[in-house]
């Protein structure tokens, strides 16, 4: 497939409840999209940089600033036969990973258009269905989190996930175990501790937590193997998990026992599943994470989730907890048992839901080979 423009469109979304983390509160996210106009079918991506460059050096100015400058560039005018072949051609520009898998991600999404096959299926997928957790921001109070919690387990969501940081953790987590002693449940400290917080976080390991996800700095193995050894509760890295040498260096080192693979923050599809080759050879689950996407990068993520290895529920959710209204249709559901049927149709499996873009698109621009133009 020739790829002939990229449509590169900020919109933006309102949550339906904030989201809050270790690192700040979000109320509204700016997201944006790629398309991929090809002599074929189009193809969709999602760029999961945050508003503000706080969970990663990325946000969404950086990412609009590398696929307009450079990413978009490299790619324009040339033909490739799949989406495997498009690393090789951003491998020039280093990071950018987010940048750089909105439009690996919609490269795939064309192709498995193309060749009539479920996303997922083109990607080595095998599961029909996807277990689903959610993951819970921090709340104004305890109350509320307990409200929230219990709202989800209603709901049949099979693993309970619960933002934490210092002053947010271990009475919270007693409060949700005094309620519900035997459910899944995992914390999120998006690196809010330090190793000076080794006794506080022992603590961690009376409440038969499933793990602790990247208790320690963004950019670090080393220390969380030093952590890994003096906790019974299992280490899970996000952030500091990049590429497949990232992941077989924290495994052979001991400093996790789960991997969470977010398909963005990997540079894309091919990453991902490489990520995922090397935690399934060395008995490591892994599970898919979130990033408050919109319907289109929740397909993706879905597809993603098909593989093997992911074992555990994701962060993967249904549309209506972020959205009032999402852009795909249908939206994403998941069942009263806590799964999503994973769809047969050829491509991501969802429709993209053009006129409600169009609303809610704040800037747009289209690339083309050797000229730039401020409106398409
Ligand atoms: O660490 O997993 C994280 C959202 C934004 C940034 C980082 C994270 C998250 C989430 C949200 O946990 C997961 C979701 O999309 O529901
Ligand atoms: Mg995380």
């Amino acid at each position: 497939m020739k790829i002939e423009a990229i449509t590169l469109r900020e919109i933006r979304m309102p949550l339906v409840h904030f989201f809050e983390t270790s690192f700040g509160r979000t109320t509204e996210r700016r997201i944006l999209l790629v398309t991929l106009h090809t002599d074929g079918p189009e193809g969709w991506g999602e760029c999961v940089a945050g508003e503000d460059p706080f969970y990663s050096e990325e946000s969404v100015d950086t990412a609009s600033y590398a696929i307009e400058r450079y990413l978009g560039p490299a790619l324009l005018g040339k033909t490739l036969d799949k989406a495997a072949d498009v690393p090789a051609l951003l491998g020039k520009v280093r990071g950018h990973r987010m940048a750089k898998g909105a439009l690996e991600n919609a490269f795939w999404d064309a192709e498995a258009q193309q060749k009539q096959i479920p996303l997922w299926k083109l990607l080595g997928g095998t599961q029909t269905e996807i277990p689903c957790g959610v993951s819970i921001g921090i709340q104004n109070s305890h109350e509320q989190l307990l409200e929230k919690i219990e709202t989800e387990v209603n709901a049949g969501y099979r693993r309970i996930k619960v933002k934490c940081k210092p002053g947010w953790d271990v009475e919270v987590f007693e409060k949700i175990r005094a309620r519900w002693p035997a459910i899944f449940l995992s914390c999120d400290a998006n690196s809010a501790y330090t190793l000076d917080q080794v006794e506080h976080l022992k603590m961690f390991d009376r409440f038969n937590l499933l793990m602790i996800e990247q208790p320690l700095w963004h950019d670090d193995f080393y220390f969380h193997a030093r952590l890994q050894k003096q906790l019974k509760t299992s280490i899970c890295l996000d952030e500091a998990i990049h590429n497949r040498r990232d992941a077989q260096a924290a495994i052979e080192l001991g400093a996790c026992k789960i991997i969470n693979i977010k398909v963005g923050r990997v540079g894309g599809f091919s990453e991902a599943v490489a990520i995922h080759g090397v935690a399934q050879r060395s008995g490591i689950p892994v599970w898919c994470g979130g990033m408050l996407e919109s319907g289109i990068g929740r397909s993706h993520n879905i597809a993603l989730s098909t593989l093997p290895n992911f074992t555990l529920p994701g962060d993967v959710s249904a549309s209506k907890r972020y959205w009032k209204e999402d852009v795909i249709e249908p939206e994403v559901e998941v069942s009263p048992q806590g799964y999503i049927k994973v769809p047969t149709t050829p491509g991501r499996g969802f429709k993209i839901r053009t006129d409600l873009i169009e609303t809610l698109t704040v800037r747009q621009q289209t690339l083309r080979n050797k000229s730039t133009s401020a409106a398409d």
